[in-house]
């Protein structure tokens, strides 16, 4: 019987409402990727985050597949027998021929089901499916590159169970089978070579070429049109990945990927632009990354988490800077950058630069701001440096310092209000108690600067942050208003250095910079964004160029938009230095005005509006693999003009603008502009929250 599903978003302010009743037949999909249930990188995030929706909309007929990982099924995956007869039977039958493939609920926001492959389980059949990859399709994989014989192994036994799983079907099924990046895309081109009967999209969330290519000394965007690609991936040695690349680029019906500009590497690094239908050219479609947006009952709630998160990192930068805390913490202003380390990629070379020469206009301008820059980067380490440790121990022990002489204090305190008598303060501490905290203070003398580094690093000589920070003389002197802490691991609660999560510690900031390079979306200012933190993207990252697209006036939000594509490297780390310099010249006021502004821009990126253009994908798929059951209409194709975020009401939160009238302000001067800020606010909500046509790019709809 055919299963009407229906998916109705309704809630988003400003956004287009959503409501779409559309006929699946008996459709199934599949979801597949490495990183399901299995943390690599971005694409973990994109699927994790997006599996509620699609569970939502596809219910018992959707199916994660991804590697087999121990440690992380026991983690993250309640293993059960599969619900779907026809999946069980098709289950039953691999596992009879030699697979080892388990069933179970992925423990995640929407719990959908999951299919995992132990692909090392079947790793004697590499060779035979190596020679058959070789005559089937003329690719040939070489021995010693494992990520590439995984890849084979997960293609060769994701085919088989989606070729089963037709074969068990009792009635011609309706099969999705969505591959994400090269390292699954060798099941689709299976699918493709067997002519089974399945619909298929390939999303790339970055291609190998332009990834390699970009980390190089080459003028990338400038040449993207000139690249001899077989040669350049041959230069560095990963011909056969990129062949696997390309191969399901081409073989697929639908190609997407997760930004316009990837759109155009794709189109010249992998010979297809994404969204083109072989014969039938369809508007593009490009599937960006979204989150789960948390809304919060209070409104200002995501404000009291920043003031709380905040203070503790303020704790780690008491600890961290004992004996040189001749800063007023009050006014630091924490930066960060975060993601996988690659230095010049996402941009930690120009933010460094950036960082150098904002520590000379603080200087020369005589600011009282002081500004600590984190990097969370993991790189090799052996464990936290001794002098980062001891920063914390000795933080600790003059708080519990401080408790005792609190407590020895009040005991006085009491006694002498027992008697009934008012204390004589000059004698409330005794020699005793000077003793103790002069023993504190002694601790805390250090004859080194407080550590750039909060790890011993392997590479300690050659690593990129280090060299670079030595090369620009920022070490954390008293003199420099500008501080690095370059933490080379991933933050979690446990550690004993800075124990919080990732989440926390973007709230507790101030700004996240990342002047990315190669970032084909980029969720670190994305999950920046919907927790109210203004960041620092690109024009040259996907999540940049979506929000110049649809917000008038992004800086206004706390968007700030670096140009890296029109731009040489030095006038680029010029305009990081003054978007960096005015956001230090910015009154708390002003910061808090922005931080609302901010978090308004979730909705943007919440799943429930981007999860239509994955719906969109889906139903061209159907659509070209099924065209006497599935037609698809891509009405309104023309117009692309989409949803646009207003200007804000009131001025920029700009420095220059919220001066007071005389250096010797008033009280009721301050109060009076305190109003007027609040009435701004309370424009600004009147007005972006007044509901906005939105015209999709295209209209998805699938007619049986
Ligand atoms: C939030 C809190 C305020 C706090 C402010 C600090 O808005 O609700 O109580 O004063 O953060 O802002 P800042 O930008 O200085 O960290
Ligand atoms: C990729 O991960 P990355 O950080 O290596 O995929 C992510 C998810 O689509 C994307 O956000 C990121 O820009 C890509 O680079």
């Amino acid at each position: 019987m055919p299963l009407a599903r229906s998916l109705s978003v309704t809630s988003l302010s400003g956004l287009e409402e959503w409501d779409e009743e559309f006929d699946l037949e008996d459709a199934v999909l599949f979801e597949i990727a490495w990183e399901v249930a299995n943390k690599v990188g971005g694409i973990y995030t994109v699927i994790q985050t997006k599996a509620r929706l699609t569970a939502e909309e596809w219910g018992e007929n959707y199916f994660l597949v991804g590697p087999y990982v121990e440690s992380n099924v026991r983690t993250q995956v309640e293993l059960i027998e599969p619900t779907n007869p026809v999946l069980k039977r098709t289950i039953d039958q691999m596992n009879a021929s030699g697979c080892k493939i388990y069933f179970g609920r992925w423990l995640i926001e929407g719990s959908p089901y999951v299919v995992l492959i132990d692909v090392g389980f079947t790793a004697w059949s590499l060779d035979r499916w190596k020679r058959e990859l070789w005559e089937h399709c003329g690719i040939g994989v070489p021995w010693f590159d494992r990520e590439a014989n995984d890849a084979v192994l997960f293609g060769f036994l994701t085919a088989w169970l989606l070729g089963e799983y037709a074969a068990q079907s009792e009635e011609s099924p309706h099969i999705v089978a969505h591959f994400h990046e090269w390292l699954a895309g060798l099941g689709l081109v299976l699918c493709r070579q067997r002519q089974l009967p399945i619909a298929t999209i390939f999303t790339t969330h970055a291609t190998l070429l332009g990834r390699y290519l970009c980390a190089g000394s080459v003028d990338f965007y400038n040449n993207l049109a000139q690249f001899n690609v077989d040669k350049e991936a041959g230069d560095r040695q990963i011909y056969h990945r990129y062949c696997l690349e390309r191969a399901a680029a081409h073989c697929t019906h639908v190609f997407t990927t997760v930004s316009q500009i990837t759109a155009i590497e794709a189109e010249h690094l992998l010979k297809r632009k994404p969204g083109t239908i072989l014969y039938i050219k369809f508007t593009d479609i490009i599937t960006p990354n979204g989150l789960n947006v948390k809304k919060f009952s209070a409104m200002h709630e995501f404000q009291n988490l920043h003031a709380q998160s905040k203070s503790r990192i303020q704790e780690f930068v008491r600890g961290h800077f004992y004996g040189h805390l001749d800063f007023n913490l009050d006014k630091c202003l924490f930066l960060f950058i975060a993601g996988r380390y690659e230095f010049s990629n996402k941009g930690a070379d120009v933010f460094l630069e950036a960082l150098a020469r904002l520590n000379y206009l603080l200087r020369v301008n005589h600011s009282d701001v002081t500004v600590i820059a984190f990097f969370i980067m993991p790189a090799r380490t052996n464990n936290f440096n001794v002098e980062t440790l001891k920063g914390q121990a000795v933080r600790k022990q003059l708080w519990d310092t401080a408790q005792t002489v609190k407590e020895r204090f009040g005991k006085k305190l009491y006694e002498s209000l027992l008697v009934g008598q008012l204390p004589d303060v000059s004698k409330m501490l005794d020699k005793e108690d000077f003793t103790i905290m002069k023993r504190a203070i002694f601790a805390t003398q250090r004859q080194s600067q407080p550590p750039v580094c909060t790890h011993n690093m392997l590479e300690d000589s050659s690593d990129p942050i280090l060299s670079c920070v030595r090369r620009i003389g920022l070490f954390n002197s008293s003199s420099d208003r500008v501080k690095i802490i370059f933490h080379p691991e991933f933050l979690s609660s446990t550690s004993p250095l800075l124990p919080m999560d990732y989440e926390e510690f973007v709230r507790g900031c101030h700004l996240g910079v990342f002047p990315s390079y190669y970032e084909p979306w980029g969720y670190t200012p994305a999950e920046c964004t919907v927790m109210g933190i203004p960041s620092i993207s690109t024009n040259l990252s996907g999540f940049g160029c979506f929000m110049e697209e649809h917000i008038a006036d992004p800086s206004a939000y706390g968007i700030y938009i670096l140009d890296r594509r029109y731009k040489g490297v030095d006038e680029s780390c010029n305009q990081l230095t003054s978007f960096l310099f005015q956001f230090c010249k910015q009154s708390r006021r002003q910061r808090i005005i922005q931080r609302n502004r901010t978090e308004r821009l979730s909705d943007l990126l919440d799943w429930r509006y981007l999860g239509r253009f994955y719906i969109a994908a889906r139903h061209m798929a159907l659509a070209k693999a099924f065209p006497d059951t599935f037609i698809y209409e891509p009405e309104e194709t023309a117009s692309t003009a989409g949803f646009r975020y207003p200007r804000p009401a009131s001025v920029p939160p700009s420095p220059a603008l919220s001066r007071h009238s005389s250096p010797h302000h008033s009280e009721a001067e301050d109060n009076e502009e305190d109003e007027r800020y609040d009435e701004e606010l309370e424009a600004e909500k009147d007005r972006v929250n007044i509901r906005q046509p939105y015209t999709m790019p295209v209209k998805n709809k699938v007619s049986a």
